[in-house]
Formats: C-alpha cells, structure tokens, sequence
C-alpha cells in the first residue's frame, strides 16, 4: 500500500496501515492564521495561511473515519515566559509582535490565551494527543517521540502552517529520528510563496532527503 508522492510512493516500504501512521496538523493556531494574531500583527498575507484550512479539515476527516493516529501542535510559552528565548523575543519585537506581549487576541504565542489555540474549525477531539512545544521542531522539549515509539507509529504525514518553519522543522526532526515523512503541499502554507515552495522542493532532493511530497486529493483516493 503507498501514496503517489514525489520523489517516490510512499511509505518506501509499502507498510502503510492506521496502527502505524499518524496524521500530525502543525501550529493551526489563531495567531498564525487568524485576524489579530502573530502572523496579522507582523503584517503578512493572511490568505497563504488560511488556504491549508478547508484541505485539512478534508483530510483530517477522513483520516479520523479510518482509525488514523491524529497528533495537533501548538507553539507556545508559558505565561511566566521563562520557555522563551530572550532573541526570539527580542526578534519578534522587531517586527512589531513581540511574543509575551498583549494583542488583540490576548499575549502573542502565549499558552492560554486565545490567539494561542488551534482554530475551531479543526480543534482536537477528546483523545488526539496536543503536544505544546515551546520552539519551531515538534520533537524538541517534548515528549512526541516517546508518543510516537509507544503507540507503534512509523510512519508521519504532516500538514499545517507554516511550510518553511514549523512543519520542516518536525519534518527534518523526525526523519533524522527514522520516521518515514510525507508533507501534504496544499496541506501546508507559508508566509511566503517562495518559500513554501522551495520547502517543498527541498524534500525531493536526494532521493527524497527528508521523505516525500504529495497532495490532499492523491491521499484521499488511495489512502488503505
Ligand atoms: C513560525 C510556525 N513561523 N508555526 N511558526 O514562527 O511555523
């Protein structure tokens, strides 16, 4: 069983099955996609990462219809900030959203507050693990792997905002980890065009560097 993917089908060894594979939804949170959030307070394009939405919550659907493991992410810090980097709080107050600090959907990427949760539209059922991490990589300062290693999950596809950051991130993570990574492209969105491709093409190389790309409809149509 595999999924048509660039550069090869994937998983590489044909052992795809519910038991063994996990959706992840990467960072689908208000202030990465949503009006007065983190990414709207730094003045990018919204619409780049709102288009993933409607495809995730496709598959997301049907993933869940056909036992699939879910995982959701969120980034955030604790309210006391002490999880947070005094550059990348410097650096985002640079750009005039400084994390910590109050907006309109309350402190920036801080945990608890609204902008910080995953939108309504594909918020976690009770049961799918949400793993709060404090940096851009799903793996690094949780407990994901030991997730992962305990419920048998090998292979990983992974959607969510944003291409470039976030979701490469876990996706170099997890490969390195020996997970086996496909990234769904209209799954994903960036703050930028450019990027988001060539985050995607960066996948390809090598015989697929990091795994392998593919798209919502080729996983709905020969999803096992
Ligand atoms: C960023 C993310 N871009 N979720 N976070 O800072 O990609």
């Amino acid at each position: 069983m595999t999924i048509a993917a660039d550069p090869y089908a994937w998983p590489y060894n044909g052992d795809l099955r519910p038991k063994n594979t996990a959706l992840m939804i990467i960072d689908m949170q208000t202030d990465f996609c949503g009006e007065g959030g983190y990414v709207d307070k730094m003045g990018y394009d919204l619409s780049m990462t709102q288009a993933p939405i409607k495809p995730i919550k496709t598959v997301l659907g049907a993933m869940r219809a056909k036992g699939y493991h879910i995982i959701h992410t969120r980034e955030g810090h604790r309210p006391d900030l002490a999880d947070l980097p005094a550059n990348k709080r410097w650096r985002s107050r640079q750009i005039g959203a400084g994390i910590g600090d109050p907006g309109p959907c309350g402190k920036i990427l801080v945990r608890g507050e609204t902008g910080w949760d995953i939108i309504p539209e594909l918020y976690p059922h009770d049961g799918e693990p949400i793993i709060d991490k404090p940096g851009k990589g799903s793996f690094y300062a949780t407990d994901l792997e030991m997730i992962l290693r305990t419920r048998g999950i090998e292979n990983i596809i992974l959607t969510g905002i944003t291409t470039d950051v976030c979701v490469s991130t876990t996706m170099r993570e997890g490969n390195d980890r020996g997970f086996e990574c496909l990234v769904l492209a209209d799954c994903c969105g960036a703050t930028d065009r450019g990027n988001h491709d060539a985050a995607l093409k960066m996948v390809t190389m090598q015989g697929g560097v990091f795994g392998a790309v593919s798209d919502s409809a080729t996983l709905l149509a020969q999803l096992p």
